[in-house]
């Protein structure tokens, strides 16, 4: 059965959906900026103004002036019990909460100080330092603060492992191989400076190290690795004392080092991304790179333009972003212009286009490990991480540039479509699906490594991503080759008992539900087909009674919080674009419609101090400053252009 029937004529919602996308297309029109792109606010947490000062404290560039400011942004962020968290109304969390603490004592705050009294209070109960993430104590033995004793040795030597080898670095996610590369190097050579004073008042006596929800099955990997790493520490006094082994550390170290170079990006950082930035920096320095080489002067620099700094009555206010987005914002922006009706040909539009095509990626990066043959094409989620293309970037790009039209002849823009489609296609992992950075980067292993407490490590393929690149090849008229049925079966497969589908990099069942019904519609899969009716079912239950949906980031942790939050303007988007995929969906969408005209601002934009995207399920949360404008700006414009 193909689903046809007309939506009932002037639905009550339409008049007030065309007000309402007129101001928003403006307001999204006002944001472009000269050379065609859109970049949004990427919000996560204090601990990178925190990991800032500690950095610039470390390196010796920290200056008063920057520390006041991040110092104010710090203290603004803390909550009535004097705990710090990852998001919007999310609950205190001790590692960030310890990090935030220290950085306002490096700025002069007093313990004596009753939000630092709190704070600490509150540490103490949590089970204090002991109970933080690896991350947070290994900043605390940057400074003496901790031993590099107690925690767990990760060798600079695992950069000699072959890519077939078990723990090598190409089978850790992208994003923590940066990491750990140049963190290898920082824990070998074990570096302490001193502070200007202690946080003793963080102590309590107890068990070392964090104890981390444990799974059924991983008792005797635990015991495994707790040997492994003990094992690790006798390793390490060896290397420290005899000559030979001393020599080869030092190999080791060197090669870490060229590794790392390699990777510096034109605009002096690191994968686009906070922590290889800060880390690769700290480990440099203590390999001898002075401040005012070119590879550490590019590298601070380049942080600069991640540093947002504002006015207020107090003085300027200093926050990081922990990467930029404009290449995502740029590509959903212009879905977006597409979808609320403007041309192709658009001069918002086009520019955009033009920037996007000059934003691809050209050359090899490390995916090249896990597919020697394919060829480059494709795009980054960044303006400069030529490294690390990612797949659902290129996916987006891909949507986005079809809909588009260039200045004068148009074939650059079908060639880089063509480069960006077949290197999509030979990233699929072995299963099917599509993950964000690599194929095939399924190691169960490396994530049981004590080192690993914090954040995914690996990135196996994902509902959202596959979803996307199904979507771009239907766009491209490829819904019948065996990569997309492949990743048609795939999400069938993935579909969760309730309906929903898992959201890896938003939040959550929404948006993993949101992107993969329109793309199994894209891909011709029926309406009428159970796995669609059975999605359609889910969003209609997890409709708030306000017409809205939202969805609590703590659904990661709590499965019964599934679907359910209060309402945001990006996730009711999400919930419309899978319900507008799919004909005859009753009175949702009209009510969903009306709450997005309802709750819109005078400006044309929506508030949503929510965060809705996901770094990491359960540690890592990001808030985009454009989502709430992009997805509505899409969904009002799909319903107007199926309303009559
Ligand atoms: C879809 C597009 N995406 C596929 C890309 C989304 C990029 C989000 C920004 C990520 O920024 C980061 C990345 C990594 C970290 C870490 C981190 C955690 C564990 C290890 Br091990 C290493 C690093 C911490 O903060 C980050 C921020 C939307």
């Amino acid at each position: 059965m193909t689903v046809t029937a007309p939506r009932p004529s002037q639905p009550a919602a339409t008049p007030a959906a065309r007000a309402a996308l007129r101001r928003a297309v403006d307001h999204l029109l006002g944001l472009q900026q000269g050379q065609g792109w859109w970049k949004g606010e990427l919000e996560t947490n204090v601990t990178m103004d925190a990991e800032d000062l500690l950095m610039r404290e470390f390196l010796g560039v920290r200056t008063a002036e920057q520390t006041l400011a991040s110092a104010r942004w710090i203290a603004s962020q803390q909550r009535q019990d004097g705990t710090w968290a990852n998001f919007f109304g999310g609950p205190g969390d001790l590692s960030t909460t310890v990090e935030a603490y220290i950085a306002l004592r490096l700025a002069g705050h007093s313990p004596r100080e009753e939000p630092l009294r709190l704070a600490a209070a509150w540490i103490r109960e949590q089970g204090g330092i002991n109970a933080t993430r690896v991350f947070t104590r290994i900043w605390l033995a940057l400074f003496g603060e901790w031993s590099w004793d107690d925690l767990p040795v990760m060798p600079p030597e695992l950069i000699y492992l072959p890519s077939w080898a078990p723990f090598n670095i190409y089978d850790w996610g992208c994003w923590a191989r940066q990491t750990i590369v140049p963190l290898t190097v920082v824990s070998a050579l074990r570096p302490v400076r001193s502070l200007p004073f202690t946080v003793a008042e963080l102590r309590v006596g107890g068990p070392a190290g964090r104890r981390r929800a444990t799974a059924p099955d991983s008792r005797g990997w635990a015991a495994a690795f707790g040997k492994l790493d003990r094992a690790l520490h006798t390793w390490e006094r060896y290397v420290g004392r005899a000559a030979p082994a001393t020599a080869a550390r030092r190999a080791a170290l060197r090669r870490c080092a060229d590794w790392i170079l390699a990777r510096q990006e034109r605009d002096g950082c690191w994968g686009g991304i906070q922590p290889p930035w800060v880390y690769s920096l700290i480990a440099l320095h203590l390999l001898g790179y002075g401040n005012s080489h070119p590879v550490m002067r590019r590298a601070l620099a380049g942080l600069e333009r991640f540093t947002i700094v504002e006015d207020s009555p107090e003085g300027p206010v200093r926050r990081l972003e922990a990467c930029q987005s404009p290449v995502w914002d740029t590509a959903l922006a212009v879905t977006a212009l597409a979808d609320a009706g403007l041309p192709p040909d658009h001069p918002a539009i086009r520019a955009a286009a033009g920037w996007l095509l000059a934003e691809e990626i050209a050359g090899p990066g490390d995916w090249r490990v896990r597919r020697p043959r394919a060829a480059p094409g494709g795009w980054a989620f960044e303006f400069d991480n030529d490294n690390y293309p990612d797949i659902d970037d290129t996916a987006e790009v891909v949507l986005a540039l079809r809909r588009a039209r260039t200045d004068g002849a148009d074939a650059g823009r079908l060639a880089a479509i063509e480069r960006g489609m077949r290197w999509m296609t030979a990233m699929a992992s072995r299963d099917g699906g599509w993950a964000a950075f690599d194929a095939d980067n399924t190691s169960t292993l490396v994530g049981k490594l004590p080192f690993c407490d914090f954040g995914a490590v690996t990135d196996p393929p994902s509902a959202d991503v596959t979803a996307h690149v199904v979507e771009a090849l239907a766009a491209e008229g490829l819904a019948r080759s065996p990569a997309a049925r492949r990743g048609v079966v795939w999400l069938l497969r993935a579909q969760e008992a309730d309906g929903s589908w898992f959201g890896r990099w938003g939040a959550n069942y929404i948006y993993g539900t949101g992107a993969v019904v329109p793309a199994l519609i894209a891909a011709g899969v029926p309406a009428s087909k159970p796995a669609i009716r059975r999605a359609v079912a889910w969003l209609e239950e997890h409709q708030n009674s306000d017409g809205g949906w939202g969805e609590d980031l703590r659904s990661y942790d709590e499965r019964s919080l599934a679907g359910r939050g209060v309402s945001t303007a990006s996730q009711t988007a999400w919930a419309l674009l899978a319900l507008l995929a799919v004909p005859e969906t009753g009175p949702a969408v009209e009510r969903g419609i009306g709450w997005l005209a309802e709750h819109q601002r005078g400006d044309g934009g929506w508030d949503e101090p929510q965060f809705t995207g996901t770094g990491f399920p359960g540690d890592f949360y990001l808030n985009y400053h454009l989502y709430r404008l992009v997805f509505p700006v899409s969904a009002l414009g799909r319903y107007l252009a199926v309303t009559p």
